[in-house]
């Protein structure tokens, strides 16, 4: 746990949204990667949550600790300091360009090439990220072609030929959410660390500390908590996926608040298309006479479109056919 040396000043978070505590959800679906049942079940998460909860991944822990640990270490340095790999990916309170802000500071990367270059951050962390990126990503392509198993489509790499692309335009964040306990003493709210949005890729691999923070938006529009694990992964549906699966699996709305005591730490792993790909319903996922929801469009023009548009923006309707 890191507790902040310096008590963030409230007037600091007056810019930034509260949200009353919600209900935690013990319903999110819980897949184990070598269950023979995992394709039908990661299917129907997705299409019931566009969300799951993935455990038995095979990924060792340790190289979740050292990745935590290096972050810690360089969230925990002078602002100063920090502030000095603002052109390589720090960033705090502000998110996207468009004026959102929220209790947060991050790292944020684009995953190709490796980030061996990384010149303001320590090697011992540059190693840390780009051991759990790759460990990460050979998850997300076993996901996303177990995916394909059950979606039943074919040839299974379908979509994760995507993501191995090497061109392809996939990134990593690393979030810190300090607590603010004043806050909540003075009126029993939380901070919104990260304001609500759907990941515009195509699937997100989440890993978090044991701090709670995370929510999601239910079918029926119910925000619910979900339960911090720190040895599991939290899988998302992206916009990207919802498209290509025609709206079969849906991209899931979701968000952080931050939590009154404990620091939260999560990272990332946001796998996108290369940004000349056609992001267009599978072929072989439309039913005879099926009629494509969305109009056609690049990764690079929807990627455009998410970076002009604030975080909460309901984007995918635009490309929505009428
Ligand atoms: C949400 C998912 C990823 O964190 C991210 C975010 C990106 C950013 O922080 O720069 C965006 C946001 C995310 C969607 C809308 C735009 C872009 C902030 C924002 C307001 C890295 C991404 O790819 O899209």
């Amino acid at each position: 746990m890191v507790v902040l040396s310096q008590p963030p000043a409230l007037e600091h978070c007056s810019l930034i949204k509260t949200c009353k505590p919600t209900c935690v959800f013990s319903g999110i679906p819980v897949i184990e990667l070598r269950d023979p049942e995992a394709k039908t079940l990661i299917v129907k998460a997705c299409e019931e949550y566009g969300f799951f909860k993935l455990i038995n991944h095979g990924v060792p822990m340790e190289f979740m600790t050292r990745l935590e640990a290096e972050a810690l270490s360089f969230f925990n340095l002078p602002q100063s300091d920090k502030d000095k790999a603002t052109p390589f990916g720090y960033g705090s309170n502000k998110i996207g360009p468009n004026g959102d802000v929220g209790w947060i500071e991050y790292l944020l990367v684009n995953t190709n090439p490796q980030l061996t270059s990384l010149k303001t951050l320590s090697e011992n962390f540059c190693y840390a990220v780009n051991d759990y990126i790759l460990a990460v990503k050979r998850l997300a392509f076993e996901v996303v072609e177990i995916m394909a198993d059950g979606l039943e489509i074919e040839p299974r790499n379908v979509l994760s030929r995507l993501l191995r692309d090497e061109k392809s335009d996939s990134c990593f964040r690393l979030n810190h959410y300090p607590p603010c306990p004043q806050l909540q003493a003075l009126s029993g709210r939380n901070l919104i660390g990260f304001g609500e949005h759907t990941d515009p890729q195509i699937i997100s691999i989440l890993r978090s500390n044991n701090t709670s923070g995370l929510q999601i938006c239910l079918r029926d529009r119910t925000w619910v908590s979900v339960p911090p694990d720190q040895t599991s992964f939290f899988i998302s549906v992206g916009d990207a996926l919802q498209v290509m699966s025609n709206g079969r699996l849906r991209s899931v709305r979701h968000r952080v608040l931050t939590d009154s005591m404990k620091s939260r730490v999560s990272m990332i792993y946001f796998g996108g298309p290369p940004m000349s790909e056609k992001i267009v319903a599978l072929p072989c996922l439309m039913a005879k006479g099926e009629e494509s929801l969305y109009k056609e469009f690049t990764w690079w023009e929807y990627k455009t479109c998410a970076y002009n548009s604030r975080l909460g923006a309901n984007r995918l309707g635009l490309f929505e056919k009428t």
